[in-house]
């Protein structure tokens, strides 16, 4: 599958420049191309020209709003950022054609952190743009802030539950990822961030890759293609990736036909899918996934057919009301390792704790705004008989 990927605020541009990582990675492995072309969007000048691994010209790092904000940003207000997303939407989807395969892509993935006023306020704007012009799946990366975020600071909160209403009503999936999920005690406070954006990302690489193997060797006995992704995304969405390594006699082994060797196989299997549905993006019930997919990936004679049936029925369990989507992929040696989307998730416990915590915030928000333009009338009608000077 071919992604064309854009990131809006500093979370978005940052998460799209590990996907334009990706992409080498998975041109200089594998021969492929995963990411069509990746862009930065954002009212910020300065966090536009802190990132690295997005093209450096004006129609890679997009500005908007340069005209009110100045480069400046506009300081977690979402409704500016979608304002401003109204008017220069022209401007990114403009920059987004140069791209010379540009309709070769097979979806957008929009990504951005929910909790600040760029990323969260243009999203959405974007994504209802972007399904009005083309007709090509648009999903939606959401970051959501961490722990301390939400209990500090309301706008993150508030910001959060505006932008996953207005995504959710307009784009096909909206991929949820917890920031506190990925917070590791080993990481430290500098790279902290980098480790998280990484993590983020990985789960896309082989998910990715699978459908564009052109060599037979690395095309799977039931190959996954963008048809089985576009078909397990929708609404409320969740991803995950879990490995095991392969322990050494069966990396000598060249004999797979040992019934104590397939069982071994199967655990690792079990092993690696459970890993992937702990390390979910967000926390959520599996019961509760009306769509879900795996993809195995693994040396070509790891994988068998005891293994993949095995697989669907622990699986089965686990999502007992989802239509389950599969695949395998013969590629890596040292490690068997399983990725996982649970999609069309009918309910998540954190979406629906931010929209019932920010219905008393949005009043409060409103009601300080409705205040602080009677109190410009006010002054306005204090002054009145004072002359001007222009
Ligand atoms: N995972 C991850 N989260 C990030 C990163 N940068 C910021 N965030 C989170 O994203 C949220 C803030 O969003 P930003 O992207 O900084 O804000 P913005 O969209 O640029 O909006 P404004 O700065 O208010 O205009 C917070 O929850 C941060 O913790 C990053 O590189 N990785
Ligand atoms: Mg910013």
């Amino acid at each position: 599958m071919k992604l064309v990927v854009a990131g809006f605020g500093q979370c978005g541009g940052r998460i799209a420049e590990e996907f334009a990582r990706l992409n080498k990675r998975a041109r200089r492995h594998r021969g492929i191309e995963i990411v069509i072309d990746a862009f930065a969007v954002n009212t910020d000048s300065a966090d536009l020209a802190g990132l690295r691994a997005i093209k450096t010209d004006y129609q890679h790092r997009i500005l908007i709003g340069a005209g009110s904000t100045h480069g400046h940003g506009v300081a977690k207000i979402s409704e500016a950022g979608a304002e401003i997303a109204k008017e220069d939407a022209d401007k990114v989807i403009d920059a987004m054609r140069t791209t010379k395969q540009f309709f070769e892509a097979d979806a957008f993935l929009l990504v951005a952190g929910t909790a600040g006023g760029t990323g969260s306020g243009v999203t959405p704007v974007m994504a209802q743009v972007l399904k009005q012009r083309f007709d090509k799946p648009v999903y939606a990366l959401a970051v959501l802030p961490f722990e301390h975020e939400e209990e500090t600071e309301e706008r993150a909160l508030y910001n959060t539950a505006v932008f996953l209403k207005s995504t959710y009503s307009v784009a096909d999936a909206v991929i949820l990822v917890d920031n506190q999920r990925y917070v590791r005690k080993d990481f430290s406070l500098k790279n902290n961030l980098d480790k998280i954006n990484a993590l983020i990302v990985e789960p896309f690489y082989n998910l990715l890759c699978a459908g564009e193997e052109k060599k037979v060797k690395h095309i799977g006995a039931r190959m996954l293609d963008t048809g089985d992704i576009v078909n397990t995304l929708a609404g409320w969405t969740a991803i995950g990736y879990g490995k095991a390594p392969l322990p050494f006699r069966t990396l000598l082994s060249r004999w797979t036909g040992n019934f104590m060797q397939k069982s071994a196989q199967t655990h690792l299997g079990v092993q690696a899918m459970d890993e992937a549905i702990s390390e979910l993006s967000i926390g959520c019930s599996s019961q509760d996934a009306c769509r879900a997919l795996y993809l195995v990936s693994a040396a070509a004679r790891m994988i068998n057919v005891d293994l993949v049936k095995e697989l669907g029925n622990h699986l089965k369990n686990l999502v007992p009301k989802a239509v389950i989507r599969n695949g395998d992929y013969p590629r890596g040696k040292g490690v068997l390792d399983i990725t996982l989307v649970l999609s069309e998730l009918s309910d998540v416990e954190k979406v629906r704790n931010y929209y019932s915590k920010s219905v008393d915030l949005a009043k409060e928000i409103s009601k300080r705004q409705k205040v602080k333009a009677s109190k410009v009338e006010l002054t306005e009608e204090a002054g009145k008989d004072i002359p001007t000077l222009l």
